[in-house]
């Protein structure tokens, strides 16, 4: 009898645990499929509902309104009369030349953009991709120019199938319209048209997509991109040499104003960051890698197109599930898979264009700092110490609940032992400029008049006046300035350089120039220029306009303080 029971009891236990394993496994499969509408599959269609006739006519009409040849070999096209102008307008209402687009063949030639010696390459890679473009109220035909292009630029045999995800346009007609040409016109080729229930942000569409991909390695490409001459081959050829390496094409520009596939020749960058948490691009350091056609290594990646084993993109953390919107997820990612373990490069041979829009076309729910709030996320969890530097330039998003809570990624970084934020700094991107410290002097810099250096709000990349302005306590937005112990008067890669007509420029800092090294003399708060013999100088310079280099003098115009200095 006792021998019965415990056996009973034993039986109970076992069975309960399957039981709940059971229900648990129901419940997040339900969770799951109930997110994604419907996946559409290209096989098995009926073509003879109304809505099917209906859709095919559309189909058909924009068909018919293709000019052959317009913009092939991925030359700049242009239109005429009244298209022009409705093209033109589109191009200010959501930063692409739409009308133009339409126009053009789906699947128009592309110039290969390549090195020409990486043709010489021969590639066998073994390793299907799963090709996932996600996707939100874009336009029909630039999704389907991505699609066409990587049909016609991956070998079969190395194509899985492509995912494409509808982040729950709500762009009428444009699920109906993307699933009927599919189904009549690519029916041939495993295409999926996933359609999310709730606008969930590129980062949660991007995890549905991986999750039902079945590819050995996922590709993601943003939904207005051009796949050129063998871009495939490359990247999975590398995974396959080396799992833990995630890979960049480089990226080359198609102008959204007339769709020319713009190269740069054979220069390109790789990725960057500011402290303020934004992507750059920055030119490649070591000398080595400026002339190799292999991989070179990427301190950061843009974003939308990379290419990753698709078990590895598990282990290594996916995404951070509770991003939302758009952007950080790129800087996440780049901190992550260095700092545990793998490898992010950017692969020469491998070209893909995509439309850089001037703006988003599209608003976010609650107008929602996303960027903003899923960088602080990332900056908590990878950044350690050096996070005061981006919250320095987001102070409110520091301690403040709308971020969310962090456990799982923290959970996450320890599960996988990951490296320390600087260690990175040190041994991937030993070139980063860290504002406070090796510096002589850093913060707010302020004359006797209390006018502040101030940037004057210098974009990226550009070359602008070095100015005062009112001091402010927004410090990091645009006053925080350094004088770096090589000599540098600098703010993030910008330095103030000297001119000979006595104007002082932010320029890109270029080490070793002669124009752009300044000594600091605390005791009399001179910023002197050893190659001009001239001091800085806002004598005569109204508020926000340039700074100049003048003859040293006893002047309050040239006596300038820091918040911090250094005595060291
Ligand atoms: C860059 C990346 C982008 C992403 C972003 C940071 C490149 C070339 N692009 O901005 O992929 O990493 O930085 O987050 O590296 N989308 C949705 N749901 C949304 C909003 C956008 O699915 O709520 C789609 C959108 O249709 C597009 C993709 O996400 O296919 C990326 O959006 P984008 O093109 O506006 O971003 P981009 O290129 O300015
Ligand atoms: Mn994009």
């Amino acid at each position: 009898m006792m021998h019965f029971k415990c056996r009973l009891r034993r039986i109970n236990f076992k069975s309960i645990i399957i039981v709940i394993v059971f229900i648990i496994a129901i419940l997040y499969l339900k969770e799951w499929s109930s997110a994604v509408e419907d996946v559409v599959k290209s096989e098995a269609f009926v073509f003879d509902t109304p809505e099917a006739i209906g859709l095919e006519e559309k189909v058909k009409q924009y068909e018919a309104g293709i000019v052959e040849n317009l913009g092939n070999n991925g030359d700049a096209a242009y239109l005429e009369g009244p298209d022009r102008v409705k093209g033109e307008e589109a191009l200010k209402k959501v930063a692409l030349n739409t009308v133009l687009s339409d126009r053009m063949p789906l699947n128009r030639t592309l110039r290969d953009p390549r090195n020409k010696k990486c043709k010489n390459f021969t590639y066998r890679p073994k390793l299907k991709a799963s090709v996932v473009i996600i996707f939100y109220n874009e336009i029909y035909s630039v999704i389907l120019r991505t699609v066409w292009s990587v049909i016609l630029r991956t070998p079969p045999h190395l194509l899985q199938e492509i995912i494409l995800v509808d982040d729950a346009s709500t762009e009428e007609g444009l699920k109906e319209l993307l699933d009927h040409y599919i189904k009549t016109r690519l029916k041939n080729y495993d295409i999926k048209l996933l359609t999310l229930k709730h606008r969930m942000g590129l980062i949660r569409a991007r995890l549905h997509g991986a999750r039902v991909a079945s590819g050995d390695v996922l590709i993601f490409l943003d939904a207005h991109c051009e796949a050129t001459e063998q871009w495939a081959e490359p990247l999975l050829a590398r995974i396959e040499e080396d799992r833990t390496a995630v890979l960049v094409p480089i990226i080359d520009v198609i102008e959204a104003h007339n769709m020319a596939y713009a190269t740069n020749g054979e220069t390109y960058q790789v990725g960057g960051f500011t402290w303020a948490g934004h992507f750059t691009w920055i030119d490649i350091q070591d000398e080595e890698d400026k002339h190799t056609l292999g991989p070179v290594k990427s301190p950061t990646m843009a974003g939308g197109l990379f290419a990753i084993d698709r078990k590895y993109f598990w282990e290594v953390g996916s995404y951070d599930e509770q991003m939302d919107g758009w952007g950080g997820e790129n800087l996440e990612m780049s901190f992550r898979i260095w700092q545990c373990g793998g490898r992010l490069e950017t692969v020469p041979c491998s070209r893909v264009g995509h439309i850089f829009r001037d703006f988003h076309p599209y608003s976010f729910p609650d107008n929602k700092d996303t960027h903003g709030i899923n960088t602080a996320r990332l900056a908590h969890v990878w950044m350690d110490e050096y996070k005061r530097l981006f919250f320095m330039h987001q102070p409110s998003l520091e301690n403040n609940p709308i971020i969310g809570d962090l456990t799982h990624r923290k959970q996450l970084r320890q599960k996988l032992r990951c490296k320390s934020f600087r260690w990175y700094l040190e041994n991937i991107y030993p070139e980063k400029f860290i504002p406070d410290e090796n510096v002589i002097a850093y913060g707010q810099v302020k004359n006797k008049y209390d006018m502040c250096l101030d940037d004057l709000q210098l974009a990226d990349d550009k070359v602008g006046p070095l100015g005062i302005y009112q001091c402010h306590p927004y410090v990091a937005m645009s006053q925080y300035f350094s004088i770096s112990s090589k000599g540098e008067l600098r703010k993030e890669a910008f330095c103030a350089e000297a001119f000979s007509t006595n104007v002082v420029q932010l320029t890109e800092c270029h080490s070793h120039s002669r124009e752009q090294f300044w000594v600091y003399f605390p005791k009399e708060g001179r910023i002197y220029s050893p190659s001009f013999k001239k001091c800085l100088s806002s004598e005569g310079v109204r508020e926000s306009s340039g700074l100049v280099v003048d003859s040293c003098k006893n002047s309050p115009h040239q006596k300038w303080t820091f918040t911090n200095f250094n005595n060291t």
